[in-house]
């Protein structure tokens, strides 16, 4: 390669690393992921509303409702977790940006939300109200845990 070259080579490799985090990702653009995330934290966030109203008396029991309502949270609470892609911490987003500087803080949230949501599903389809409502108690509260360090 002529000498000459040489700078504009590395700018070239120094802009595909800094971009690779997210060239790496299934995303097609950063909203995309942002979109992705909140759209399973939304419809996590509407099923779990139903139950809740039951919960709350608000809503008459339907075991069966509630068993599916509790199954969607269950898969729902699984999925959000890939659009948070470096460099996503900017746009139409209430992300924190310590998600990316704090991320071993942020995955233990995850996890003990997704085991809660897991157990929600489980008792659900018992049918214990109940148990239903400790279980909705346990799965709200890491909902909140995550909330509170890392949304805004
Ligand atoms: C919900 C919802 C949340 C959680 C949280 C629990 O219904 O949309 O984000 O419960 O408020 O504290």
């Amino acid at each position: 390669m002529h000498s000459s070259l040489k700078p504009f080579v590395g700018l070239v490799l120094v802009a595909g690393i800094a971009g690779s985090a997210y060239a790496q990702s299934p995303f097609a653009k950063p909203q995309d992921a942002i979109q992705y995330r909140q759209s399973a934290l939304f419809v996590m966030g509407q099923q779990f509303g139903r139950i809740a109203a039951v919960v709350k008396g608000k809503r008459p029991f339907d075991k069966a409702e509630v068993a599916r309502s509790a199954a969607i949270v269950k898969e729902m609470s699984t999925l959000p977790w890939e659009g948070f892609v470096a460099g996503t911490d900017k746009g139409k987003t209430h992300a924190k940006p310590n998600i990316w500087t704090e991320a071993a803080k942020f995955k233990s949230r995850q996890e003990k939300m997704e085991q809660e949501a897991a157990k929600l599903a489980e008792v659900a389809k018992g049918g214990d109200l109940d148990a239903i409502k400790t279980q909705f108690g346990a799965t709200g509260k890491a909902c909140k845990a995550c909330h509170d360090d890392f949304r805004e």
